[in-house]
């Protein structure tokens, strides 16, 4: 028997082989083998749906290798040791009675703990369903797949025009280069979505419902963690409004010393939920290591952003993490970003406060403003309650 895949870049052919043993003209046992008779190189073929990323930056990576610079050096390729996250149980939130109230707390114990030691932990029995994961996923995979001409060019649904996004237009060298594509998308709809695209769009909302569920659920739960009397301030400020969903694909990167899929950054929100695939490549700074987090498709991860970050005075870890690529297979990712209205006032918690006090739109403006006079991200540091000399 014949198997062949039809995803279109990974063509294999499988060769299925069953022996039979008889006696007596009775067959008594079946065993089977299969061989992966031979893969069609058709992997690293780039797709009418990838964006141009080779021919638009293989200038930065040229100039790399003329000056010779050694890639471990800019860290592209760096070894790093894999890790498992903290793994918690939710439901142990839901358990009635005498024993349940002990399971809450020890469960939020772990929540607490996880974002003051690690900024980065996993969930499972979290209420987003298995199946609408799925669907999520298909539908992701079904709007990259549409030609790279009508992304760049052409509307989906009701997202703003600008909500694709690939590589990084201000880049001057590999570092400073993503090497992905991205949906941005606004969780407020602005306008009604035509019949054919109708399911994309309801889709994306029971998603983005089910996650911002959960995102209130552990901010509520981070807030009850600081003795802050006022946990009601991340649902008022968090809304529909406010907070967005990224969809990313990571395309293969036939670069022989790689490339990051998202270059090194903190989250600038309150927290990500994230859901990766089985392919891995997203790292976080523990120390001074880069650690790769094993992918756990059945649980979701969370991360601190810098909000919650200075709102606790640095109780709660707002951690680098980026994205190495992958030299044979796409990778998916979907975020949701847990992001208060501009006007919101992050202000610590405790005395003395190691930050001033900010509204997310100034944090923003200064973000924006050091990206483009630096090419990067400065974060919470400027925002020092006593600026070092
Ligand atoms: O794709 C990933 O694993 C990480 C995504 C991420 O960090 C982001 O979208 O900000």
């Amino acid at each position: 028997m014949l198997y062949v895949s039809n995803e279109p870049r990974l063509q294999l052919c499988f060769v299925f082989t069953y022996q039979l043993v008889y006696i007596d003209n009775v067959v008594i046992s079946i065993s089977s083998s299969c061989s992966r008779l031979l893969e069609i190189k058709t992997q690293l073929q780039p797709m009418d749906s990838d964006p141009p990323l080779l021919s638009t930056y293989r200038a930065l990576f040229d100039a790399r290798d003329r000056e010779r610079i050694d890639p471990d050096a800019i860290a592209l390729t760096a070894a790093s040791d894999e890790c498992e996250l903290p793994l918690i149980d939710l439901d142990r939130l839901n358990v009635a009675g005498h024993d349940g109230r002990d399971a809450t707390e020890k469960c939020k114990r772990e929540i607490v703990e996880a974002a003051s030691q690690w900024g980065f932990f996993q969930v499972v029995n979290h209420g987003v369903s298995n199946e609408l994961i799925a669907r999520v996923r298909e539908e992701q995979v079904s709007v990259f797949r549409r030609p790279f001409a009508k992304k760049a060019t052409e509307q989906l649904l009701d997202f703003a025009p600008d909500s694709y996004r690939w590589g990084t237009p201000t880049a001057s060298s590999p570092d400073q280069l993503s090497w992905s594509e991205a949906y941005h998308i606004p969780l407020t709809p602005s306008a009604a979505p035509g019949p054919t695209e109708g399911a994309t769009r309801h889709i994306v909302e029971e998603f983005s419902t089910a996650m911002s569920r959960l995102a209130h659920k552990l901010a509520g739960i981070l807030a009850e963690g600081l003795g802050e009397g006022d946990q009601g301030y991340i649902k008022e400020k968090c809304t529909c409004n406010t907070c967005y969903l990224r969809l990313n694909r990571y395309p293969p990167c036939p670069i022989r010393c790689g490339a990051f899929g998202l270059t090194p950054h903190t989250d600038s929100d309150f927290l990500t939920i994230l859901h990766q695939d089985h392919v891995g490549g997203l790292q976080l700074m523990q120390g001074k290591r880069w650690l790769t987090v094993k992918p756990n498709p059945h649980a979701l991860i969370i991360n601190i952003g810098d909000l919650f970050q200075a709102w606790s005075n640095n109780m709660y870890k707002s951690v680098e993490h980026r994205v190495m690529s992958n030299a044979k297979l796409e990778r998916f990712s979907v975020a949701y970003f847990l992001c208060p209205s501009y006007d919101t006032v992050i202000q610590s918690y405790a005395e003395p406060a190691i930050y001033r006090k900010f509204s997310f739109g100034e944090y923003r403006e200064q973000i924006k403003e050091d990206v483009r006079l630096m090419g990067r991200k400065i974060g919470l540091t400027r925002f020092l309650a006593v600026q070092s000399l």
